[in-house]
């Protein structure tokens, strides 16, 4: 009897026990549940080569502690065989196609540590065959960053030689923007490789592609610059609205005009993403 009561007291312990652990489990999965509630999901995309890596490398820079040593030595096989040490910058410079997905987690608290938004941005492959993978992290995405490089214009594609950058990603913007789990999710368009754009429209012109054909040049040389990348600009603008339908009044749209090699650009753009992005959760919290 004395002995059936032991147990008995025994196994009441062990049961308190489980349960302490069971609700500190509990407690720790809710706690994290609300903190993942506070973390937003950002995924870069676009074809190959806009540039989708670099923001993702400059944004680590920018606003992680940066790379790790590991990281770097990851890079220095790409860079240079004769290159003794690897540097941050030619990590930037550095062309290592994205196969598989990767993320990372930052705040962008700038110097007057005015922003609390914790973000969660996703950097995946632009070829065709890493496309499939894509699907998997559409849901619960609240900013898409579509990355489209505007210098490409009268380049093909890697994958396939006979099809014009910009068309292909004309094509893939629309597909992204039609899908039915980014109805209330925002767009940042980031026309980037301005820098070659810039260069490159004074030579090649605008109209060499299927999309651009109605271009006009601008009746001065220095006017040209300008008036190239307005007319990109609309063209894009227009795609977005053609592709819009009453579901997605929500989303917000915004255009921005990137180097993405250009730290203090990109550092700026961020900003103002971080700010439109914060602005838009006030509203829908009824804040603003
Ligand atoms: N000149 C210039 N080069 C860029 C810019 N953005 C990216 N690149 C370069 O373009 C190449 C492709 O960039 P990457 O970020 O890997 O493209 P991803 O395929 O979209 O990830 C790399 O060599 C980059 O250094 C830019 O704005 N200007
Ligand atoms: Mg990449």
């Amino acid at each position: 009897m004395g002995l059936r009561c032991c147990r008995h007291k025994h196994s009441n312990q062990a049961t308190t026990e489980e349960n302490t652990q069971a609700a500190e489990i509990e407690r720790r999965i809710e706690q994290e549940t609300k903190a993942e509630k506070h973390i937003q999901k950002l995924l870069l995309l676009g074809a190959g080569e806009p540039g989708k890596s670099t923001i993702f490398k400059q944004i680590k820079l920018l606003f992680q502690t940066g790379f790790d040593e590991r990281e770097l030595q990851s890079y220095t096989p790409v860079i240079h065989a004769n290159v003794y040490q690897t540097i941050k910058e030619d990590v930037l410079h550095a062309r290592v196609r994205t196969t598989g997905v990767v993320e990372i987690q930052f705040s962008p608290v700038g110097e007057n540590k005015k922003s609390g938004e914790v973000y969660r941005l996703f950097d995946v492959g632009g070829q065709r065959n890493e496309r499939r993978k894509w699907i998997h992290l559409f849901e619960g995405v609240r900013t898409v960053i579509f990355c489209a490089a505007i210098s490409e214009y009268d380049r093909t594609l890697f994958e396939d030689e006979n099809k014009n950058r910009i068309m292909e990603t004309k094509e893939l913007l629309e597909w992204v923007l039609k899908q039915k789990c980014f109805e209330k999710t925002s767009f940042m368009l980031f026309l980037n490789k301005f820098d070659i754009f810039e260069k490159k429209v004074s030579k090649v012109p605008l109209n060499v592609c299927e999309w651009f054909k109605d271009y006009q040049p601008a009746s001065t040389r220095k006017q040209e610059v300008e008036h190239a990348y307005e007319f990109v600009k609309k063209k894009f603008e227009e795609l977005y609205y053609q592709n819009v339908t009453c579901d997605h009044q929500d989303r917000v749209f915004k255009i921005y005009r990137t180097t993405a090699l250009d730290q203090k650009l990109v550092k700026k753009t961020f900003k103002l993403v971080d700010e439109t992005l914060r602005r838009r959760n006030l509203f829908e919290a009824g804040l603003l």
